[in-house]
């Protein structure tokens, strides 16, 4: 096998396109394994193996265990995954075109439910699924040899195979080909999956699987690596001006599509749909739910790149959002303008401490909220999500949106706070002497607790009149029917 198999197909003296070929699987058996068997290294999520830097087939040994845990899917929310290795995704193989894979797959005592693995690199009916069925404390073993070079989706194929899916057990196997991939300075592993909670996007406390809502596709987290902030903040991914980045992104579903970008790169390489060939100058990239893509850019500009599923409601209301962040000097010649900011990011934006609103939802579970808590947890709250348009110090903009700082309008019916978040504002107010006749979109999204702390947080602030709003209020606000705009006067 010569490198020439990953490069593009080249022009021929006629101009028609000549398509090189690799043969596939027919062309993937490179003879029995050579040498001593070798233990796969396996890593968590996101990282990826390095090479196996071997030119010939070798017999590899994969042992994966299935743990059943319960881990936050975000702030303040916890959820029971089903996992390969502990991690959502799964533990990241990494094997040769040619090699043995001889895999265990063992199933932890504690576990409630059997389990087993369907790996899309193999040739074989069911990808492994029915050598694979592991019941609680078992282990089974089976072998094959990956004749197809790419990258592929694993997952459990346990009935109900969707319950499964949804509840974490995807992960990627990179069959290399022969000759390694091209070398680059940083490999990262990301993968996209759609949750479905019984509560709200944010609700909190524990959540549980909602198989109506899977059923209908109407998922409430769609999320990178398995929980919301699992690539921001501190724990975003990292590089450096002047390297070469590639992402191993795959897609567990078990229902969704994904559009794959980064905002502020172009991919200057995608290895469409994980197979041998690439694309080059790619602004958004499709991966299909049991499906993967690598994707390759440089570096130039430092900053924060943020990876999203660009049907865009996913990412600022769904959690799937990530950071990759490259450090290095400034390089005007090629982007003078500035940092994607807090306006971009909301509460995702470094920096931002969500710590007081995990510590209201803990207050609240114990029934110990205070209204400071609740002050806290609104302020946070408030900078993701009104502070766009009525500004961080609450004194709005000019004629466009009126001021919540010393607001009249709130100090003649402070009560209709949290309804106004709930179902928005339609129609003309007048607001410190001044009138405005716009809309404020409703802001839905938002769940009984966060409309609660961020009204008290309004009511408290900027010379407002104070007072305290409960998440029985804010429910009571949610299910009432919304009254005019200038009902309030
Ligand atoms: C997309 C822009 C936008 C966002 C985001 C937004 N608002 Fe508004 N808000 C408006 C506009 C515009 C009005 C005036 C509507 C009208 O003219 O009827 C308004 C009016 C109000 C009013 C009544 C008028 C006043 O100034 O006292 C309150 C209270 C209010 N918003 C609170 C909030 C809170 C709290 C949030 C966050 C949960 C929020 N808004 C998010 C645009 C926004
Ligand atoms: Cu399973």
């Amino acid at each position: 096998m010569s490198a020439c198999r990953i490069e593009q197909p080249t022009p021929a003296p006629n101009g028609a396109v000549q398509q090189t070929e690799t043969g596939g699987s027919a062309k993937g058996d490179f003879g029995p394994p050579v040498g001593e068997p070798v233990e796969a290294i396996l890593t968590s999520p996101p990282h990826v193996p390095p090479p196996t830097g071997r030119s010939h087939p070798a017999k590899v040994i994969v042992t994966l265990d299935v743990i059943e845990k319960e881990m936050p899917i975000s702030e303040g929310v916890t959820y029971t995954f089903w996992t390969f290795g502990g991690t959502v995704p799964g533990s990241f193989i990494r094997v040769r075109q040619g090699d043995t894979v001889e895999f265990h797959l063992r199933n932890m005592p504690d576990s409630k439910m059997p389990h087993n693995i369907d790996l899309h690199g193999v040739t074989g009916p069911g990808g492994g699924a029915a050598s694979s069925f592991t019941a609680p404390g078992h282990v089974s073993r089976f072998s094959f040899k990956a004749l197809n070079a790419g990258l592929f989706v694993y997952h459990c194929a346990t009935a109900p195979v969707g319950m499964h899916i949804a509840n974490g057990m995807y992960g990627l196997i990179l069959v290399e080909p022969p000759e390694g991939m091209p070398k680059v300075d940083r490999e990262f592993y990301v993968m996209q999956g759609d949750f479905y909670t019984s509560g709200k996007y944010r609700e909190k406390g524990h959540q549980n699987f909602d198989m109506e809502k899977a059923i209908d596709e109407h998922p409430t987290y769609v999320l990178f690596n398995g929980m919301e902030g699992a690539l921001t903040g501190d724990k975003a991914l990292t590089a450096k001006t002047g390297e070469k980045v590639r992402l191993y992104v795959g897609n567990g579903g078990p229902n969704l599509v994904s559009s794959f970008h980064v905002i502020g790169e172009i991919f200057d390489k995608v290895w469409y749909e994980g197979g041998t060939r690439f694309q080059e100058n790619v602004q958004t990239t499709l991966i299909p739910s049991g499906g993967a893509a690598m994707m390759e850019f440089h570096m130039e500009v430092p900053g924060s790149y943020v990876l999203v599923d660009h049907s865009i409601f996913r990412a600022f209301n769904k959690g799937a959002l990530a950071i990759l962040k490259a450090e290095g000097k400034e390089n005007k010649s090629i982007y003078s303008g500035k940092e994607v900011d807090a306006m971009y990011l909301g509460d995702q934006a470094a920096g931002t401490n969500r710590a007081p609103v995990a510590a209201a939802a803990a207050a609240h579970a114990a029934g110990t909220l205070t209204k400071d808590e609740q002050i806290a947890a609104g302020k946070v709250l408030f900078a993701g999500t009104c502070s766009t348009c009525h500004q961080p110090d609450g004194k709005g903009m000019e004629g466009v949106f009126p001021p919540l700082a010393a607001s009249s309008f709130i100090k003649a019916n402070p009560k209709r706070v949290p309804e106004i978040i709930t179902h928005g504002l339609v129609g003309p107010v007048t607001v410190n002497g001044k009138d405005y006749n716009s809309n404020m979109p409703p802001m839905s999204q938002l769940t009984d607790d966060e409309v609660a702390n961020i009204a008290t947080y309004v009511l408290n602030s900027w010379g407002n009149p104070g007072g305290q709003v409960s998440k029985a209020e804010a429910a009571a606000a949610r299910a009432a029917k919304p009254a005019n705009a200038s009902a309030g006067h």
